[in-house]
């Protein structure tokens, strides 16, 4: 059993449900039990074309699948939200990124884990830091300690 973590990111449609859809999702997989999930962040869109705000949460999931198999199961909960891959950066009904899987690090066409970009997101760290604060407090070697910028929390 590993513990993983995922991001979940929305800024297109019905956001909360989008990532409520994506728990529900995750966690009727077999071989996934969710075990603490965020609270929801409302986060400016960093990088790509002029879009709306996200909401964003990390997941905390002990699972037996593979990598591969998990990413399967984050890209089966996106298409479940009618995600279409147009802008590279751009809006989207949702995201689900594989964070951290246990201490692996992997490095596919299709894969790195840690993300490699983590480190310097806030909308990654700041809901990462609920559920992980030791993640963050601590991150793998190579990457300098971060300063987790204060989020808007989402009310609904
Ligand atoms: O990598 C996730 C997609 N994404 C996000 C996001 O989830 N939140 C925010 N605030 N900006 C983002 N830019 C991209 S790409």
């Amino acid at each position: 059993m590993t513990r993983a973590y995922l991001g979940l990111g929305s800024n297109l449609g019905d956001r909360l449900a989008h990532l409520q859809r994506a728990i529900d999702a995750l966690a009727a997989v077999d071989g996934i039990d969710v075990v603490a999930v965020s609270r929801v962040y409302e986060t400016a869109p960093v990088g790509g074309p002029d879009q709306d705000d996200f909401l964003n949460a990390v997941l905390a999931v002990d699972t037996t699948l593979e990598p591969a198999a998990l990413l399967g199961a984050a890209q089966a909960a996106e298409q479940g939200a009618q995600r279409i891959r147009t802008v590279r950066f751009g809006p989207r009904t949702l995201d689900v990124d594989i964070l951290r899987y246990g201490d692996e690090r992997l490095s596919t066409p299709d894969l790195e884990i840690p993300h490699p970009r983590m480190q310097e997101r806030a909308f990654v760290l700041a809901p990462l830091h609920e559920v992980a604060p030791e993640l963050v407090d601590a991150p793998v070697d190579g990457w300098e300690g971060v300063t987790v910028t204060p989020l808007r929390l989402f009310v609904p």
